[in-house]
């Protein structure tokens, strides 16, 4: 891409992030979502972080008024103002909980760390004059990343490993990632929840999960509500929990992440370095399957590995998690594999193998791609001591945007965008890319 184009990518991201912020902070899209999602403002205060400094700290401080004492970052800070969502705060009932704040509403879930991960690249991209300023923030966020952190070690942990439970598809983030449908098959549904979805009057049927997998969604927030959002009871029942690979290796990295920010501010890093090396090391005994050179979603229910090969699998290299010789397979096997992850004409990376029985290009979770993978996928291969396919990767992810605008997922034979349009994350990953090429933001 030319200078002036990558220029209009930058201006037209900023524009869709200015259109979706409400003040304090940014909603993911600007009617489909509506409220404050977890990963969502973590990877917006990402992009801010080039250009308003600010802005990207009050993000992540508004995020932080939905945290839960028992550490828990929900997955939805739910914004009063804002309808058109189902399930909204009447069905999540959060405060049915003594964990849950009081004075705002949130749901009772998580969703993929990357808390860590922002706090870092604000002080990173803060501006020379303000550097004192990006220390405080740190300082001030710091004993809520911990906090986050810690409950997942406390109250994720059921095997003491370092191995963190999903127990829900939402929290995964890959709503109707196949190992989350697969799993679900598993689920015994007691009856049939009654609700009216909300998201297909927005977008087509045809690129949103099924009625069957919402029910799959709903009947697990209703039975998690049964249990007033305990987590220890709930765990002793709850008949979907997977050992997400995407999941714990993007807290690997967040942990991290949380003992760089601990050394720039002079404080112990042993106990997020721990954690990572925990986790870390339960994933390559658990999750890899040397069989076919790649990292599975763990069953805990069934007790078995879903053989199912997703882009979950390829963040253990964001994650720094995959060994050398286990990364350099999995890129060479699986990632640039045309008939896997790499469609030779079209634009990587799928979120589901293009042959596995479950893909489908213009779904959701289980085929199109998604800029906030790519910009993960991309990190991991600049670690994995790849940097010109992450490169490559960047370059086709720009392409993508330029050929279909900030669209939530993207087929990966045309480009063609599919879900809403003026997509929050997509355009603050985009400008975090384009600045990550050194050229100005
Ligand atoms: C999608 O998930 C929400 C539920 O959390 C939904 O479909 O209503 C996912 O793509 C998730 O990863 C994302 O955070 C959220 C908001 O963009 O939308």
């Amino acid at each position: 891409m030319i200078e002036d184009e990558l220029e209009a990518v930058v201006r037209a991201g900023k524009s869709v992030l200015a259109g979706n912020d409400l003040g304090r902070w940014t909603k993911p899209a600007p009617n489909l979502y509506p409220h404050q999602w977890n990963w969502d403002s973590c990877f917006i205060a990402i992009g801010l972080s080039h250009y308003n400094f600010d802005r990207a700290c009050q993000e992540i401080r508004s995020l932080l008024r939905g945290q839960w004492s028992n550490g828990l970052l929900p997955q939805i800070v739910f914004n009063p103002e804002g309808d058109d969502y189902f399930p909204g705060p009447d069905v999540w009932q959060s405060h049915r909980s003594p964990d849950a704040p009081k004075d705002v509403q949130t749901s009772g879930i998580t969703q993929p760390t990357v808390l860590a991960t922002a706090a870092l690249s604000i002080w990173r991209n803060a501006p020379d004059g303000r550097k004192d300023e990006a220390k405080s923030f740190l300082q001030e966020t710091l004993p809520h990343i911990r906090h986050y952190h810690q409950f997942f070690y406390e109250e994720r942990n059921p095997d003491g490993d370092g191995l963190i439970v999903v127990i829900h598809p939402w929290e995964s983030g890959t709503d109707n990632s196949p190992p989350y449908l697969d799993a679900g098959k598993r689920v015994h549904m007691a009856y049939k929840p009654q609700y009216t979805r909300l998201d297909t009057r927005q977008v087509s049927a045809a690129n949103r999960p099924s009625d069957k997998d919402y029910d799959l969604f709903v009947y697990l927030l209703e039975l998690m509500r049964q249990d007033n959002w305990d987590q220890k009871s709930y765990l002793g029942h709850a008949p979907l929990q997977v050992q997400d690979v995407l999941f714990n290796s993007v807290l690997c990295r967040a942990n991290l992440d949380l003992a760089a920010i601990a050394e720039i501010i002079g404080q112990d890093q042993d106990e997020p370095r721990e954690w990572y090396e925990q986790t870390r090391s339960a994933l390559n005994r658990r999750c890899w399957d040397d069989e076919d050179g790649m990292y599975y979603d763990y069953d805990r229910v069934a007790g078995r590995l879903i053989k199912i090969d997703t882009i979950a699998g390829l963040h253990t290299l964001y994650g720094r998690v995959a060994p050398e010789d286990r990364a350099a397979r999995m890129i060479e096997v699986h990632l640039l594999n045309p008939k896997l992850f790499w469609p030779p004409s079209g634009y990587p990376v799928p979120s589901t193998s293009l042959s596995s029985e479950w893909f489908n290009p213009e779904n959701y979770w289980l085929g199109p791609v998604w800029i906030g993978i790519n910009w993960m996928l991309a990190r991991g291969l600049s670690s994995a001591g790849r940097p010109e396919l992450a490169a490559t990767l960047t370059t086709r992810s720009l392409g993508l945007v330029q050929r279909s605008g900030y669209r939530e997922y993207f087929n990966p034979y045309t480009g063609q965008g599919y879900g809403t349009e003026d997509f929050s994350w997509a355009a603050a990953l985009t400008i975090d890319l384009v600045a990550e090429m050194g050229e100005p933001v």
